[in-house]
């Protein structure tokens, strides 16, 4: 521990830390704009500035490291008067039409000003870009970026992708691809990580909104939601409602009151991607038994920022890749073949809108491998927040709504579909399937959790003993199943250079695009610090832990649809609808 003062204050903090986070362990607050929490400081705005005793410049606080026996003061004249100039010079080159920026009044940028007390703006700069770069899944307007770097120190050191960074110098700085590419035209994942950190209105997610709403208004289209397991977590925050609520009825109120004709539930989708996928991972691990030549690990492969990170990154792996298209875009499929018949109309004349917390879902249904019979199984993605603005556009009071169901056939989940918004979730609804129908025994662990591999840690891993009675899995008795868990394309690279050089232990990978999994994803509302993602991580466990039905094979709305239309899980209608493959 080191002793300081602050402000007349003396405090002591551990070794190591800065003068930034050695006030706020003592209730002091020193505003900043590039700032972030859990992840390195990047030094770059400056507003943080305050008086260090014997320095003749004044210091960044949030780099500067706390040392023994120093002064330091965070509200002087001379420190309050360079937080404005730094301000000012921002807003010069910065566009200002608030009032018609998505950003107006979320904006950390307007706070900041408020806080430090900026009535005008007294110089009048030149605005140095103007680019505005619309992308499928993410859109960046230069106009409004203040370079404080808090999306490239994300896509780097928590992606691991580096996709954007800065180029050209001094005033013509732009933050973008090299050679200020177009994002679709790089190795971007379209993960979004960068639109949730982006403090003011540069990146953001390319809205579905105006499609979706004259959708809605056409009264020749049957428009159909689905609402994927990880923005029943969050969606309350957007209106006040604290986090870690589960707001599952709510939200199926509110889809009800924006006039979507059907309204159904991913979860639905993510049991029925359980049968498919536990069912392939049988297969693949039946022929290992057998000393057949197979792809394993099998990789999880329901996340599409992942897909397209190792498509970019390691292309020769993706036979690894389960065959399974993700659960969204299988409940898609399943609404404009089943369901349309059943309602009796053309699936040309649907409309299938997905609700998801991730921006790379606006890209993956375009793509050519999630099409059947000439049709997208999808239409638009919106996203949390783009939600969260239409359900305020509508003026319908979400924290008041009461709770309702979603509608019958595809509305029906069970605990296992909850859980696949976190990281370890997935594989833990795989594994309550695949253990119960390989051993004809209930998975072993606390309540159906495969302690190990739930949680928000890099890299988890958990080994499994089967022991089958079943003749037709004789030659898996015995064997210990290993399994991993992980989240973030930076950790993927780990697990994925093991697969690649012939040394992974594993039989099943899951791999999740964002750090966290999908309760964190691009597209959700953009607190994200460690509390919040477990307070989101909760409200699933909850919703999970609070059902009378925790397995994907348990689902009869999932069981029916086998019964009436599918035939047999990974059978042949089921390959034509349900799953694709990736090639190089
Ligand atoms: Fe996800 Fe998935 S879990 S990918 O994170 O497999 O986005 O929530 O909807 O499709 O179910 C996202 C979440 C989501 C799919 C499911
Ligand atoms: Fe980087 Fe993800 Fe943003 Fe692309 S979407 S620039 S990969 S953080």
């Amino acid at each position: 521990m080191l002793t300081l003062t602050i402000n007349d204050k003396q405090v002591s903090v551990p070794e190591g830390c800065t003068i930034m986070e050695a006030a706020k362990t003592n209730d002091i607050h020193i505003p900043s704009l590039c700032n972030m929490e859990g992840i390195h400081n990047i030094g770059a705005c400056r507003i943080c500035v305050v008086e260090v005793e014997g320095a003749k410049t004044l210091m960044a606080s949030c780099i500067t490291k706390a040392r023994e026996g120093m002064v330091v003061r965070t509200n002087t004249g001379r420190v309050r008067n360079a937080r404005k100039v730094l301000y000012e010079l921002m807003v010069s080159n910065h566009n200002v039409e608030c009032l018609s920026c998505k950003r107006n009044q979320s904006c950390e940028m307007q706070e900041l000003g408020r806080v430090l007390g900026v009535e005008n703006a007294r110089f009048k700069g030149a605005q140095s870009n103007k680019n505005i770069d619309a992308s499928i899944s993410i859109t960046r307007d230069m106009s409004k970026c203040v370079l404080c770097r808090r999306c490239v120190t994300v896509c780097h050191e928590r992606q691991g992708t580096g996709i954007i960074g800065p180029q050209n110098r001094g005033f013509k700085t732009e933050i973008a691809p090299p050679l200020c590419q177009p994002l679709g035209a790089v190795n971007c994942t379209f993960c979004g990580q960068c639109t949730v950190v982006c403090p003011v209105g540069a990146l953001k997610e390319t809205s579905s909104v105006d499609a979706v709403w004259e959708a809605i208004h056409d009264p020749k289209r049957c428009v159909i939601v689905q609402t994927a397991p990880a923005v029943r977590a969050a969606v309350g925050e957007l209106f006040g409602i604290p986090a870690g609520t589960p707001c599952t009825g709510k939200l199926a109120s509110a889809l009800k009151e924006l006039r979507f004709d059907h309204v159904f539930d991913t979860n639905w989708g993510a049991d029925l991607t359980i049968m498919e996928e536990g069912t392939e991972l049988l297969s693949r691990l039946k022929l290992f038994a057998k000393g057949e030549k197979v792809s394993l690990p099998m990789v999880t492969s329901c996340s599409p920022g992942w897909i397209k990170y190792i498509e970019h990154t390691f292309p020769e792996m993706l036979p690894h890749l389960s065959t399974c298209k993700s659960p969204h875009m299988m409940t898609g499929a399943i609404i404009k073949t089943y369901y349309a018949q059943r309602l009796g109309i053309a699936p040309e004349d649907m409309f299938v809108v997905s609700v998801m917390p991730c921006t790379a879902k606006k890209f993956e249904i375009t793509r050519a491998e999630m099409m059947n019979y000439g049709l997208r199984n999808v239409d638009a993605v919106l996203t949390t927040r783009e939600l969260g603005e239409m359900i305020n556009s509508a003026g319908i009071d979400f924290a008041n709504l009461p709770d309702s169901k979603f509608h019958d056939p595809l509305g029906f989940s069970t605990g296992a579909a909850d859980i696949f918004g976190f990281s370890g979730g997935v594989m833990e609804a795989a594994l309550r399937t695949a253990y119960e129908v390989i051993t004809g025994r209930e998975l072993p662990g606390d309540n159906l959790h495969v302690t190990p591999i739930i949680g928000l840690e890099d890299v988890k891993e958990a080994s499994i003993l089967i022991e089958s009675p079943l003749p037709e899995y004789a030659g898996l008795d015995g064997v210990e199943l290993k399994v991993a868990v992980t989240s973030g394309t930076k950790n993927a690279k780990t697990l994925m250079k093991q697969v690649k050089e012939g040394n992974s232990p594993y039989h099943f990978i899951e791999v999740m695009g964002c750090a966290g999994g999908c309760i964190v994803g691009g597209g959700q509302p953009r607190n994200t610090d460690g509390e919040i993602r477990e307070k989101r991580r909760g409200a699933l466990l909850w919703e999970d832990e609070h059902k009378k039905l925790r397995k994907s094979h348990e689902n009869p709305a999932v069981m029916a649809i086998y019964g009436e239309f599918l035939g047999e899980p990974n059978g042949p209608l089921s390959h034509k609808l349900l799953h694709t493959s990736y090639v190089k």
